[in-house]
């Protein structure tokens, strides 16, 4: 018995020397230490053993136990621990690799029409101007003719910062600001944020705006109407019609309201236009003399005009988009399409 035990512990020993994996190591187990391998069946013949032998055989028995039992655990650590360096050998990290790219973003609309219609007055000789969000009175009221008691004025309609410092309600104070550093010939263009205290399903309490201005001698509402009709057949295609009613702004003496012919309908009605064939799309006048005292020009030697458009307003019918809310939600799946 002392031989075929010690049979069995060179054969185990051999056998797990030569196992490779973790299931042909727990097949070892099974075949030498479960309960119905080598080492049980060989147990069994501890009965026909004297009474000397028994104990003596028994101790024998323990020992191969423990070391085939020691023996399987320090093979299966090894095996585990190789195919772990082989898995990290093959998904290791190239770290020279050069990274995944995000998507490239897209402009946004109001970005893009600004673009497109700076462009275009580019094109007429008018320069960009820029200048603070955050305004004092006077550029942003005082200088282009607003009463005092003016509605716009009123904390409903403007953020005011404090008494005298408020979010522009337009970029009007661009223009106030360049004619208060430069003498005429003036001619700009003032795209930027402003800010209405106002805000439903129509209205952004945050908008944007493209003002002009053009000062020099002699400028007529002549020119204003050539200027914002060459404009209009530019942007929005030619032979675009173009109509001015007569309306009132404390800053330009006479004012108008520029319609263009519908966009969707071409003039025939429909629902975009109210069934009236025309859309309103800008505001436009000459230039109060008032406003002229505020910035030190002579309104005796000098004329001009000037225009605003909500860019929002002029997204929505460019591209068809339905709802203002969208160009502020910030969803790629919206952008991207522009
Ligand atoms: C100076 C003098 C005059 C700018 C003008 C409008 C008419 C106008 C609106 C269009 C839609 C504002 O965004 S909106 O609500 N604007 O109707 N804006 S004339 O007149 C100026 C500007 C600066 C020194």
């Amino acid at each position: 018995m002392r031989e075929q035990l010690d049979q069995l512990l060179q054969d185990a020993l051999r056998e797990i020397a030569s196992a490779n994996s973790e299931d042909s190591l727990q097949e070892l187990r099974v075949k030498y230490l479960g309960k119905k391998g080598a080492l049980t069946s060989l147990m069994k013949g501890l009965g026909s053993l004297s009474a000397d032998e028994r104990p003596l055989v028994g101790q024998m028995v323990n020992t191969v136990k423990s070391q085939l039992e020691e023996k399987l655990d320090e093979t299966l650590t090894g095996v585990r621990e190789a195919a772990k360096s082989e898995r990290l050998q093959s998904e290791r990290l190239d770290v020279t690799l050069p990274g995944r790219r995000g998507g490239r973003g897209t402009k946004h609309p109001v970005s893009l029409v600004i673009e497109e219609i700076s462009e275009i007055f580019g094109s007429l000789g008018f320069q960009v101007a820029e200048g603070p969000e955050i305004e004092l009175d006077f550029y942003n009221f005082e200088a282009l003719n607003f009463p005092k008691d003016h509605p716009a004025r009123d904390m409903q309609d403007t953020f005011f910062v404090d008494d005298n410092i408020l979010l522009r309600t337009h970029t009007s104070p661009v223009q106030v600001r360049t004619m208060l550093k430069h003498a005429p010939p003036v001619r700009i263009i003032s795209p930027g944020t402003v800010y209405r205290c106002d805000s439903d399903a129509t209205h952004s309490p945050m908008f944007h705006q493209i003002e002009g201005l053009m000062v020099d001698k002699g400028v007529t509402f002549g020119d204003l109407k050539g200027v914002l009709t060459t404009f209009v057949n530019q942007y929005f295609g030619k032979g675009t019609g173009v109509r001015l009613r007569p309306s009132f702004f404390p800053f330009t003496e006479p004012s108008a309201e520029v319609d263009i012919a519908c966009v969707m309908c071409r003039g025939t009605g429909c629902r975009v236009c109210k069934q009236s064939g025309w859309l309103e799309i800008l505001g436009a006048g000459m230039i109060d003399p008032e406003v002229y005292r505020h910035v030190g020009y002579d309104p005796e030697s000098i004329s001009g005009f000037a225009f605003g458009m909500g860019i929002e307003r002029i997204a929505m019918l460019k591209y068809g988009i339905g709802d203002m809310r969208l160009l502020f939600e910030n969803d790629v799946r919206f952008l991207s399409q522009f």
